[in-house]
This record gives C-alpha cells, sequence and structure tokens, in this order.
C-alpha cells in the first residue's frame, strides 16, 4: 500500500495557560500507543520529539509569559514548516492551545502560492482574545484570534510575514464559555460559531457537514485544532480548564471520522491533555483514538 508519511511533533509547553501539568501531554498520547495504532492504519510514522521551552522569559499582565510562548512557537512554526516542506503531515501534540499560533501560521504560509486554508476548532473555549480583550492574560485564549490576523501581531510573528486566515473559512464548534468581548470580537470579525446549543438543536452531523462545507470548499484544505476541553469532564477529565456539559465522547469521534472522510484535512493539533487531572490515562487515550479517527480509522 502508499504509505503516507506523518511526522509527530509534541510541545511540552503550559506556559499559556494558568494550570500546569499539559506540558505533559505529549507523553501521556503517545504512552497511549498512539505511534503504534498510526503505523498500524498505514502511516509512515517519525516522531520528532518534543519542543521544550526556555525556562524564563518576560511577562506582561495581558500576555502572561509571552516571551516563552512566542520562542516556542516559532520552534514550531519551523518544525512545521519542515514538515510540510518534505510532504509529510504534521501532527502536533500539546501542550496548551497557544501552540495552535505556531502551528497553524505554518500550515497557512506554507500553502499561500496554492490559496486559503481553512480552519476547524473544536474547544470549549472561543480562544478568540487579544492582549486587549482579555481577562486572564493567558495567551491560550488567544491564537485563534491571532492567526486569523485580529491580535495579538507579536503571537504569529515569527519573521516570515503572517499569511493570516480569513474568518470567511473558519469554524468554532462546541463553544460554550465565551468571554462578552471575545464574542463581540468573534461576531465582528464575522466567525463562523457552531455553539453547544446549535449541536444540541442540529446534532453533530449536521453542524460538522455544514463546517467541512465552509472551512473545505473554496480552500486547498483543512487545519482541525482540537481541544479536548471541548469534551465534556465524564469522558475527559484530564484537562486544565474543564467545562461541564460538553460534547459527548462519541460526537467528538463523529466529527473526526467526518473530516476524515472529507479527504481534506492538511494538518492536525491536538492539544490540553493534563495527565496530572486524568484518571488513569483515560484522557490521553481518549486524544489517541480521536486522532486516528481523523486520520482514517474506520470503525467497521
Ligand atoms: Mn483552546
Amino acid at each position: 500500500m502508499d504509505k503516507k508519511n506523518l511526522d509527530i511533533i509534541g510541545v511540552q509547553i503550559d506556559f499559556g495557560a494558568a494550570r500546569k501539568g499539559v506540558a505533559m501531554g505529549p507523553l501521556a498520547i503517545r504512552y497511549a500507543g498512539l505511534k503504534q495504532n498510526l503505523r498500524g492504519l498505514g502511516f509512515n510514522v517519525i516522531d520528532k520529539g518534543d519542543i521544550i521551552p526556555p525556562d524564563d522569559g518576560m511577562s506582561l499582565r495581558h500576555m502572561i509569559n509571552f516571551e516563552q510562548v512566542n520562542a516556542t512557537n516559532k520552534r514550531l512554526y519551523e518544525a512545521v514548516r519542515a514538515t510540510l516542506d518534505k510532504g509529510h503531515f504534521p501532527l502536533v501534540l500539546g501542550g496548551d492551545h497557544s501552540i495552535a499560533a505556531g502551528s497553524v501560521s505554518a500550515v497557512a504560509k506554507h500553502y499561500e502560492p496554492e490559496g486559503e486554508i481553512g480552519i476547524i476548532w473544536i474547544d470549549a473555549h472561543g480562544d478568540w482574545n487579544n492582549e486587549k480583550s482579555t481577562i486572564s492574560g493567558n495567551m491560550h485564549g488567544m491564537p485563534f484570534s491571532a492567526v486569523c490576523g485580529w491580535g495579538p501581531d507579536s503571537m504569529v510573528d515569527f519573521g516570515q510575514k503572517p499569511h493570516f486566515v480569513s474568518t470567511e473559512h473558519c469554524v468554532q464548534i462546541a463553544g460554550h464559555d465565551f468571554d462578552k468581548a471575545e464574542a463581540a470580537r468573534m461576531k465582528e470579525a464575522g466567525m463562523h460559531v457552531f455553539s453547544m446549543t446549535e449541536i444540541d438543536r442540529r446534532g453533530m452531523h449536521d453542524v460538522m457537514q455544514e463546517a467541512i462545507r465552509i472551512a473545505g470548499e473554496g480552500t486547498v484544505g483543512i487545519h482541525l485544532s482540537f481541544d479536548v476541553d471541548a469534551i465534556s469532564p465524564e469522558f475527559a477529565p484530564g484537562t486544565g480548564t474543564p467545562v461541564p456539559d460538553g460534547i459527548t465522547a462519541r460526537e467528538a469521534f463523529l466529527a473526526a471520522e467526518m473530516l476524515a472522510d472529507s479527504g481534506k484535512l492538511l494538518s492536525m493539533d491536538l492539544v490540553e491533555v493534563n495527565p496530572i487531572l486524568d484518571e488513569r490515562n483515560k484522557t490521553a487515550i481518549m486524544a489517541s483514538e480521536l486522532i486516528l479517527l481523523a486520520m482514517g480509522k474506520k470503525v467497521y
């Protein structure tokens, strides 16, 4: 069979989050058997290891640990560019969600000569704050806004002249814990949001069908950024910012399967697995299963 090449890039960072522990996420997801199972699907898996952030750095009240976050993202940006240059699929394991600023920037820049990319962002939160709207100052609440060109600009500036992603092709799914100012900014920017309310009303299948159309039509393909805090804590307790009443495990799996079937997936982040808060690695096992389904694993 035609062996597809997939690079795993881990990022041991939790400087973008208030709670510590998601830096250990990449190892926990590997322990769940990710590599062996991806190889079982026919992938040629290259584990590029983990990016380790610097120990120290400057901080601002509205961009906490910004120097460590940005330095780490610069390295991730370069790693993802190198993977894409070889024609491999980049699978990025977090770490807190601030790393999406590095990964998405790389994917958008790589495909710039061919066209636009779309983004599907599955998350309990909007991640659409910037340094002015943020309440907490935690940078894992900012990457989606940053890659769309709505700030913080410093978060996506690695000297490459950023190629921002148009909100026309961006979808937020499963949000149900938005800050007021954040939601107002998302509306102003024309973001497509399928909140939990929308999933309750229409079902995940309907929502994902439309999301794939928005992110996939008129684009080169889709980047999936999956934050495990989108999943209800009874299924995914091991995350730093748990929110009750999120999507079920089945809804998460369906979303991943539909993305695989679309054939449009270009790249993926799986973030915010916190082994300290987990129960017997349950959340990392779920994260690993989500990745496998997004990469084409069939139940039958
Ligand atoms: Mn997030």
